[in-house]
């Protein structure tokens, strides 16, 4: 078990200045020194370096190139860390980075399963958001199924659709616009919207997922934790906060359980951001909860833990 880290310190998939900051401030709560207390190998790859692309907007589209660039080199990033043997971990920045995240990934290693845990679907086309952010849209990228859907942008010329709709599942879903839900029923992509969690409780959510993925063979798992998925009574510092979450220990079992399969490939967490925060526990809160996450993606368990070799 060993974990790669790639900081990807890029904010402009939305318009809220801080987010990136997240790579460093969840660095600087312990991350590498836990996983490493819970005897997992560690090898840090810093922060990527992103080349000054010209800002301009294409109609409501801000930023196009920006984010093009930024995910092309993430996905090079991503590949190797895979190409390297590790879990790979992608700390954000804002979630329209999973573009390249996930297309590295699969570069890297075929086709994905994909679990989403978001307030947001995060699937709108260039051609349905009304925002014009990149982090409302990357799914819409990734998908064989939007392809057609998605049109020419500059800098966004190597991206490759590389994930069926069939090897996607969503849970916590709450805040989905119109066309974003027309998409998701046309497509049949299994959700787990945050009432299904109600209904079945988060255990059978996992296992459902799990099985629901598995049916058609043991693909990776790429995991992609957007903060705003738990509740913002407890991670109030992220850009687009939405009422009614995930609670701590909901969010924290779905890394336990996925952890657990022996599939996590990789994991996002993203939408961090320390300037959002009303007090400093606020982020504190917001940071700690990043890393116990992460920590449940490297086989921590709450039960508690020991070394194999123990006696
Ligand atoms: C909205 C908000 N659906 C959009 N999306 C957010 O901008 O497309 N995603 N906040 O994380
Ligand atoms: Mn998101
Ligand atoms: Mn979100
Ligand atoms: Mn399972």
């Amino acid at each position: 078990r060993s974990a790669g880290i790639i900081g990807a310190a890029f904010w402009r998939g939305q318009s809220r200045l801080g987010v990136h900051e997240g790579p460093d401030r969840i660095r600087s709560s312990g991350l590498l020194e836990r996983l490493k207390q819970q005897g997992c190998a560690v090898k840090d790859y810093g922060n990527l370096v992103f080349d000054d692309v010209d800002e301009s907007s294409v109609g409501l589209l801000k930023s196009v190139a920006a984010v093009g660039g930024a995910n092309r080199r993430l996905s090079e990033a991503m590949k190797a860390v895979k190409m390297d043997g590790h879990t790979a971990v992608m700390l954000g920045g804002d979630h329209s980075l999973a573009i390249g995240s996930i297309h590295g990934h699969s570069a890297a290693v075929g086709e994905l399963s994909v679990v989403w845990v978001d307030a947001h679907a995060d699937i709108n086309t260039p051609l349905t958001t009304y925002t014009g952010n990149f982090h409302g849209q990357p799914m819409s990228f990734l998908l064989h199924e939007l392809h057609s859907k998605v049109p020419v942008l500059p800098n966004f010329s190597w991206v490759k659709p590389c994930l069926s709709a069939k090897d996607l599942v969503y849970i916590g879903l709450r805040d989905v616009d119109p066309a974003e839900h027309y998409i998701l029923k046309m497509l049949g992509v299994k959700v787990f919207s945050i009432s299904e969690v109600d209904r079945l409780g988060v255990a059978r959510v996992m296992e459902e997922t799990c099985d629901y993925l598995t049916t058609r063979g043991k693909k990776p798992v790429h995991l992609s934790y957007d903060i705003d998925a738990i509740d913002p009574s407890v991670t109030p510092a992220t850009g687009t906060p939405v009422v009614g979450g995930l609670t701590y220990r909901e969010g924290v079992y779905i890394t336990e359980h996925l952890s657990q399969t022996g599939l996590l490939s990789a994991v996002d967490l993203v939408e961090v951001n320390p300037q959002l925060g009303k007090t400093e526990a606020d982020v504190q809160s917001t940071v700690n909860t990043a890393v116990d996450l992460l920590l449940g993606c490297f086989r921590r368990l709450r039960e508690g833990n020991h070394p194999t070799d123990y006696t």
